[in-house]
């Protein structure tokens, strides 16, 4: 206990953790008014508290809330930068049909949009079932209450069992982990708050600001982690993270080797919680014997890291009592995805971190008892549709990726005839996806609901105008349960919606209606479920409502409750035990053993991400993206051994294609390593970001669904190997001319 509030006091929340929630009067003025209105960012998961000032009905800057109890005046680069976003001249402000090649749209109205629409796809359904229809709901519409509910509501109103999301490439593999050994597939995190010595395995979270995770000032948290113990970061690139605590270098998907090598250094040593384990786990024994082959020597030639490094981070780990390790999408898409996060999730358990303070845990449980008001299917992450044609799982109700080209294209019962994309742009940002249009081309019906014309929704046969974060009312509902320290927070719109932009909620109930399909899962707004859920109680709090949440526009820290409950009754498994073996286990372990060698001098690609970009979707803000070129980050010596120059343009080749890439000479990256972000070379009607240079990473990623890990279906887009071949220098005599074509 006072070691949490020595934390809390050096990040300066001592005072506001005993100040009463005071009523602070309401800010009265509406959307659109000039003046200053509270909102919140909802670009990436730090949610941070933003106040936005609107003049002439514009948002004329954004500057970070102070007030935010939660956020503390945290905003990063990216937060303000939404206003050149709803006021870009490139966006979509109005539903427009294709009426020729791609990118080929005119202006119509809403009414007839929608009409069509809604005849065209209830006329799908009729003929070929609901089988036929999928949609692909993205990363932004998920950060945003109304604009989630709104797709999982449609989802469940039309029957659709084809969802596609970036969970293959993103969060499948550790969901499904943590389905196979608690029973449920709720996040499981550190708490920052009262932790020792943390291991980050494949984040960065002082550029991604967290995942799966919330604490918008995680850099204090790591910061006081550090100055009461360590923080260690495993990762093949010196990152920024990496730079400021302890850095532990590492082959890119290798981190199974370390992990189990980390176990069975505890297992051979007796380090582990033999109480926990007695108590509260099934399968220790069989586990054990599975990793016991999993030596430090054998893994050091795996994974780069010697031996006795290895042993000395095992022990330093299972002997420091609130020590914790969290990974993120580093490690969630190797060849050993799911295995990796069972055996991440297998150390904290074995040594006893599960469900104590300074270790690893479930949320407070803010929606515990979500599922009952949303009227939607609870959310297992097994079990759910495997796919017609490879027969790839889906987890968590998500198709994997690797499978929608051949979903729309294999002909057959089930044959993927009409799409809806939300929010996402595949063509960039699934592996893959430069071939979509191929599919894409064959449907009998596309929509897309997005702010501009994108790589992706330029093949759309309707652009759905959709309105901005600022542009609608919203909470954090879905995010209270894996925040580091629970907070709920309801914000009006900044301004009304620009042009005839729509909030997704409207536009697909609207949809639904018209085809006769809202009467069950419509009914009420997403902010009456809110309210309900609420109402009848949030696990560490009580007397919560919509009602509530409106008088506090900062927000509410919410007490916290997280180990105040008992765990097991939470854990799925009818026995009440965390399995740590499964049928995955047993045979992932012996895939791991019969695995081929890697090859000497090759080159492994790793993704990176900026601080100045989110993906694929704001690269047309100038201000972002000056002088913010993409670059092929490469180990100096590994270029001299291919006759490469820095700053010099190279053609980057794997076995499922080739790019143009710039290369970028830095010692960050371990040799036999490059590191380059995707999201970019656009071809959009997005003006600005058409003119930076940079290509589609994922012109050049393992792209068959045999190439993903088949288990839980995560596509392979760490440390897939690449070759580079120097390309020549352009002609210095020819002035340089804009090479458009
Ligand atoms: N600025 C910014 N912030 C973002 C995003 C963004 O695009 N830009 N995207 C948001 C999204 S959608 C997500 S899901 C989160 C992701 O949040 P994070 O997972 O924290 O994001 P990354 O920066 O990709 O961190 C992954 C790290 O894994 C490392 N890595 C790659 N391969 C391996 C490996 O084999 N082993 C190990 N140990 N490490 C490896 C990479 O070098 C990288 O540093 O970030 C979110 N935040
Ligand atoms: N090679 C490689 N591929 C990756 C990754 C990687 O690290 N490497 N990362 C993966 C990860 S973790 C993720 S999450 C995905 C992200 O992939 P996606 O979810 O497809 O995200 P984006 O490509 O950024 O496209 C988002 C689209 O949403 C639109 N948009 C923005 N705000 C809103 C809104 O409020 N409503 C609606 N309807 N639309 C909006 C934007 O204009 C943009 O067109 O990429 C994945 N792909
Ligand atoms: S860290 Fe940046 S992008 Fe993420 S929520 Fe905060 S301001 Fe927005
Ligand atoms: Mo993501």
């Amino acid at each position: 206990r006072h070691r949490s509030d020595r934390v809390e006091q050096s990040l300066g929340r001592q005072q506001d953790k005993e100040k009463p929630l005071k009523q602070k009067s309401r800010i009265a003025i509406g959307p659109g008014q000039d003046g200053d209105h509270v909102t919140y960012c909802r670009i990436c998961e730090a949610l941070c508290g933003m106040v936005a000032t609107v003049k002439d009905g514009k948002i004329a800057k954004i500057r970070p809330d102070h007030d935010n109890p939660h956020s503390q005046g945290h905003i990063c680069v990216k937060g303000p930068a939404l206003a050149d976003i709803v006021h870009d001249q490139d966006r979509v402000a109005f539903p427009m049909k294709r009426v020729g090649g791609p990118g080929e749209f005119v202006r119509i109205g809403w009414d007839e949009a929608l009409g069509d629409i809604a005849q065209r796809l209830s006329s799908v359904l009729d003929q070929y079932g609901p089988q036929a229809f999928a949609m692909n709901t993205g990363n932004p519409p998920s950060m945003g209450w109304p604009s989630a509910m709104a797709n999982a509501l449609f989802q469940q109103a039309m029957g659709c069992t084809r969802h596609f999301t970036p969970g293959s490439e993103d969060i499948a593999s550790p969901v499904l982990a943590t389905e196979l050994m608690f029973g449920t597939h709720a996040f499981v995190f550190p708490d920052l708050v009262n932790c020792d010595h943390l291991m980050i395995f494949g984040s960065n979270p002082l550029v991604s600001h967290g995942s799966l995770l919330i604490a918008p000032r995680f850099r204090e948290d790591l910061d006081a982690i550090a100055s009461r113990g360590r923080v260690i970061v495993v990762d093949p690139r010196r990152t920024e993270t990496a730079r400021k605590y302890e850095h532990v270098s590492i082959i890119p998907d290798s981190d199974v080797w370390l992990i189990g090598a980390m176990l069975q250094v505890i297992v051979s040593e007796e380090l582990e919680a033999k109480q926990f384990l007695a108590d509260n786990c099934a399968g220790w024994e069989a586990f054990a014997e599975a990793i016991i082959w999993i030596t430090p020597d054998i893994a050091e030639a795996r994974c780069g890291i010697e031996a006795e490094a290895i042993r000395a981070l095992a022990r330093s780990f299972a002997t420091t009592p609130r020590a914790a390790a969290m990974g993120r999408v580093g490690i969630c898409r190797g060849r050993f995805a799911t295995l990796t996060n069972i055996l991440l999730n297998s150390l904290n358990v074995i040594t006893g971190k599960f469900h104590t303070p300074g270790g690893v845990g479930w949320g407070h449980g803010g929606s515990a008892k979500a599922d009952q008001f949303r009227g939607i299917a609870p959310g297992a992450a097994l079990g759910g549709h495997p796919s017609r044609v490879s027969g790839l799982p889906s987890v968590w109700g998500s198709q994997s990726s690797l499978t929608l080209l051949e979903e729309m294209t294999t002909p057959g019962e089930g044959q993927i005839r009409s799409l809806m994309v939300v929010g996402a742009n595949p063509v960039m940002s699934m592996p893959n996806g430069p071939h979509l249009p191929e599919g894409f081309a064959q449907l009998d019906l596309m929509v897309a609901l997005d702010l501009y014309v994108n790589e992706t929704s330029r093949h759309a046969d309707y652009i759905l105008p959709v309105t901005t974060a600022l542009e609608r009312d919203d909470m954090n509902q879905f995010f209270m349960n894996h925040m580091v320290r629970p907070f709920a927070q309801y914000v009006d719109a900044v301004i009304p919606p620009v042009g005839e932009a729509r909030g997704e909620f409207d536009i697909l109930r609207e949809l639904a209606e018209r085809m006769g399909k809202a009467d069950k899962y419509f009914a009420r707004t997403p902010f009456e479920i809110a309210d309900a859920e609420l109402r009848a109680g949030v696990e560490g709090q009580d007397g919560l409502s919509l009602e509530s949440l409106k008088n506090e526009p900062h927000g509410i820290m919410i007490e916290r409750g997280r180990w105040a409950f008992d765990f097991k009754k939470r854990i799925g498994h009818a026995d009440r035990k965390i399995h740590l073996w499964s049928d995955v286990t047993a045979n992932e372990t012996e895939r791991l053993a019969a695995g081929p060698k890697r090859r000497e001098n090759s080159l492994r690609l790793i993704n990176l991400r900026k601080l100045r970009s989110i993906n694929s979707w704001m690269h047309n803000v100038d201000q972002l993206v000056r002088g913010d070129e993409p670059r092929l980050l490469i180990h100096p010596a590994d270029a001299a051994d291919r006759h490469i120059a820095d700053g010099s343009d190279v053609l980057m080749r794997s076995q499922w294609g080739e790019i143009e890439v710039k290369i970028s000479l830095t010692d960050e990256v371990r040799r036999g390593c490059v590191a380059y972000p995707h999201g970019w070379g656009h071809e959009g009607g997005w003006k600005r970001a058409n003119g930076q240079s940079g290509a589609n990473l994922n012109a050049i990623t393992p792209s068959q669904p045999q190439m993903a890990e088949q288990v839980s279906g995560m596509s392979w887009l760490e440390g897939f190997e690449i070759d580079l071949t120097a390309l020549p220098e352009p002609e210095l005599a020819e002035p340089a001319k804009d090479q458009a074509h």
